[in-house]
């Protein structure tokens, strides 16, 4: 296992030591918003560290789908690019942990039905696609067969 370098974020790191050292019983939620979270533990591009990213749960079917909003910044984040170089990551929804690959979604199609499942989990994605410039990167992540 590589070395594990916390998000600089205090909050942020704080929810992933929160749902991971809990076994994934507790800090299950974006904060005031009860809305449910999952961490995906992924590989930094340049530091090959242990990364983990918590983001909103949003399912479809079989798959998990995550929104790089980073709350609608001009900006992809960080870890749109760490997923690009290495899709292989590891999803923790509760106390359940999937390898998963990742896929961006490019085919406009899929994009529209996606974006339509990601904002009925979470309407504010929809606001920060409208503040912003970028269009959203949205990937699906699926198990590892
Ligand atoms: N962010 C979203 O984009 N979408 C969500 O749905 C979402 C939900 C969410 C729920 C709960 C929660 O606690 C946080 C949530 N976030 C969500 C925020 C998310 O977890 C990230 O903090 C946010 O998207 C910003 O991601 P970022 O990767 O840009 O993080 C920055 C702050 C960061 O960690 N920067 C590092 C740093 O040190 O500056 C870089 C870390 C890194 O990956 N480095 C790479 C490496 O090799 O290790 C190299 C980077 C390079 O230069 O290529």
């Amino acid at each position: 296992m590589s070395e594990y370098i916390p998000s600089p974020r205090e909050w942020v790191a704080e929810q992933v030591k929160l749902y991971e050292g809990s076994g994934g019983t507790d800090g299950l939620t974006l904060r005031d918003t009860g809305l449910p979270v999952i961490i995906v533990t992924n590989r930094g591009r340049k530091t090959g560290a242990t990364r983990k990213t918590p983001l909103m749960r949003v399912v479809d079917g079989s798959s998990y789908v995550l929104v790089a909003s980073q709350g609608g910044a001009p900006k992809h984040p960080v870890w749109y690019h760490n997923l690009k170089a290495e899709p292989n990551v590891e999803i923790r929804d509760e106390a359940e942990v999937h390898s998963m690959r990742v896929r961006e979604v490019s085919d406009s199609a899929e994009r529209q039905r996606i974006w339509a499942i990601a904002v009925e989990a979470y309407p504010p994605y929809q606001e920060y696609q409208d503040k912003t410039d970028r269009v959203i990167p949205v990937f699906v992540a699926e198990a590892i067969k």
